[in-house]
Parts: C-alpha cells; structure tokens; sequence
C-alpha cells in the first residue's frame, strides 16, 4: 500500500545508519564476492549476537549532530552545528573520520574561533576537502526543510563547515535532494527522477567557483551531472557488471565518486537483481548492491540507504537488520522529531 510520509522519515535516517553499520565490515576492500555480503547479512538475521552489534562510524555520528542542531535550533544555525561536530568528535574520536577532517573538527572546538567556516577552508593547500563527508550526513536536511530551494541551500552551508571544496559540499546538495525527491514519492518514476536531479545540478554547476574547482581538478566541466549522465546510461543496459559501475561511477571517499554511485545503487536495486535473494525487497537489495560494491562501503550504503529508506519506509527493513545495529533507536526518534518539525512549518507564499 501507499507509504506514509512518517514512515518514509523513519525510513531515511535508520537505512541510513544501517548502511553505516553494516557497510563499516567492509570499508576500504576492494574485491567484495556478493557470497561474502549475502554471509554477512544472513548473520544479522541469526539473534545470537545481541542487539547493536555493530557499530556506528563518523557518517552517522555526524548526521546525529546535523539532525540534533536542525531540531534545536529549529533550522540551520551553523556555530550550534559546528560545536556539534566538535563536541561528537571530543567525546568519541575513534569513529573512523576521514583522515583531513579531524583538523578541521579540532578547531572548531576552539572558543576563539569567530568564522566556523574557516578551518574547513584551510583544508588541502586551501582549496578544502572534496571527501563526501559533508554528503554522508546529509539527510537530515531533507527532512528538514519543505522547499527544495532551502534543502540545496542549508545542505551546501551545513556541508562547508568542513567541506570548502564545491566537489565536497555539491556532493551533500545532490545527496540531500535526492532524499527529498524520495521523500515525495518521486522513485517510483525512476526517469523523472533522475532527470529532475540532472536538471537541478545544472543549476547548480553553473556556479563560478564549481567551474573553476572542475578545470583546476582537471574534471568533466559539470562534473555531478556529467555522473549523472551515465547513471541514466547505466539504467537503460540490459545488464550491468559491478566493475562497470566502478569504472563509470566510482566506489571512493570522493564524493564526486560516491554520491551518483549511491543513486545508481537505489535505481539499479528498484527491480529484482541476478545473484540477490528473491525473498529481498528493494531496501535489501539496495543495501546488499552497496557492500557489494566494495571501497567506501559504509558511506555509499549510508548514501543509498537514505535515499531508499526514503522510498519504501521503515517497515521495509527487516527487525533482525534494524536491531543488529547501534543507533537504530535513536536516528528513529529523530526522524520523528524532524517530522513534528517539517509538518509545523508553513509554506511561504
Ligand atoms: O570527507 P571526510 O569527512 O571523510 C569521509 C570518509 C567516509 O568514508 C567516512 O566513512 C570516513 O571513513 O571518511 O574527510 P576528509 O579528510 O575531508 O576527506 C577524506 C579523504 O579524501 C582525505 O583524507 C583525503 O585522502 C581525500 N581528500 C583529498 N585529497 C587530496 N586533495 C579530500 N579532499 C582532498 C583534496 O583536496
Ligand atoms: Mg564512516
Ligand atoms: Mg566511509
């Protein structure tokens, strides 16, 4: 039957941390066999472990604060967020964040610090980072915000706290949007969807400092739509090898190179897959399809997982998962919370 709108919420954030928690067994390898994570998902669904196995790394540490502040704040206050991700990463440093954030987070600690955005902006000889993980945790933007003009512009700004590079925070704005589309229902047209993404980051990319990142980098001239554009290739094959999508799309830390790969993952995963369970709904598929993948599984399955939890609902994540990863609980109450915020806001005329 028809999702209801809380249930997607719901859906969004704890897919979210599932993908964290279930990619983090397989970060960084680069040849992942399918047997491998259809092994480590049927031992999710054996209760012997316990509950909250496993655990939750930076992506969903920092789209706890992202949420947190959002619903504190009641909207993007970028001093609250960023003490929000330094104090996270005080209190728990070993989450396995990205090896040129942590300078970033350890400043903004710093009482003294006037522009919160200026550490991220010191980041790599001063071009900033263009890691994806300002988009890891973006979701909570879409939840926030009923427009989509405020989703691209709170999802770039909560971005550029340590994200300076435009390939860094337009990786969170197509991230975020693409929740938010999900959130409407939009993925059951999967053409339009990704259409009304490629239309979006044109708009996007046409910003002077994106060109000029591009061509300094040495990439596509709009590099998130030219992605974009072989996600759609990919979607119209017959057939499709996992080392094609890592060839076309990319499987790194980048999110130039993770983002559209997350996408794909939900698009490729809306129908039944060779070599998934038939039992598997789309939720699982798209989540085996992540890890599958190999490279920077638990963000790409954090990506994906969002976007996809968005689309079929909480209740398409089977109990074993959800309880099997830390945090589950939490990202659930959040989501309600954001929900209590999104509805309480009226639209603008
Ligand atoms: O982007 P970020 O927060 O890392 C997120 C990733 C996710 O996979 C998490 O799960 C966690 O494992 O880390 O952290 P950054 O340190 O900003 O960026 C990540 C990495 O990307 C850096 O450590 C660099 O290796 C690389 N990188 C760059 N390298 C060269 N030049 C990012 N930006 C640059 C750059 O401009
Ligand atoms: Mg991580
Ligand atoms: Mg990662």
């Amino acid at each position: 039957g028809p999702v209801s709108l809380l249930s997607r919420f719901h859906g969004a954030l704890v897919a979210a941390v599932l993908g964290d928690c279930v990619g983090g067994e397989f970060e960084g390898a680069q040849d992942v066999p399918l047997e491998r994570v259809l092994q480590h998902l049927s031992g999710l669904e054996d209760d012997t472990r316990g509950d909250g196995i496993l655990q939750y790394s930076d992506d969903t540490a920092m789209m706890r604060c992202v949420a947190q502040s959002l619903l504190t704040r009641m909207g993007f206050d970028e001093q609250d967020m960023a003490r929000s991700f330094a104090k996270e990463y005080s209190l728990a440093p070993g989450r396995g964040y990205g090896a040129g954030v942590i300078q970033v987070l350890r400043k903004l600690a710093s009482p003294q610090l006037s522009d919160v955005f200026q550490p991220a902006r010191a980041q790599f000889g001063g071009r900033g980072s263009f890691g994806n993980g300002g988009a890891m945790r973006a979701a909570p933007f879409a939840l926030a915000f009923r427009n989509a003009a405020d989703v691209k512009k709170y999802a770039r700004f909560g971005a550029m706290l340590t994200h300076s590079c435009s390939l860094g925070y337009n990786g969170a704005v197509l991230q975020a949007l693409a929740v938010y589309l999900s959130l409407q229902g939009e993925l059951s047209l999967p053409q339009k969807f990704i259409n009304r993404l490629i239309c979006e980051m044109e708009e996007v990319e046409k910003d002077e400092t994106a060109r000029s990142d591009a061509k300094v980098l040495n990439l596509d001239e709009f590099p998130f739509c030219a992605r974009l554009h072989r996600v759609k290739e990919l979607m119209e094959q017959n057939s499709v090898s996992i080392e094609e999508v890592i060839s076309e799309l990319g499987n790194g830390i980048a999110a130039l190179e993770s983002v559209p790969t997350a996408i794909f993952c939900v698009l490729h995963c809306l129908e039944p897959r060779e070599g998934l369970p038939e039992h598997y709904g789309g939720l699982e598929r798209t989540i085996a399809y992540s890890l599958a993948l190999g490279g920077d599984t638990d963000t790409i399955a954090c990506m994906a997982g969002a976007i996809a939890g968005a689309h079929y609902g909480i209740s398409a994540i089977p109990q074993s998962w959800l309880i099997s990863c830390e945090g589950a609980e939490e990202a659930k109450h959040l989501a309600e919370r954001l929900y209590k915020l999104h509805i309480m806001q009226t639209d603008e005329v």
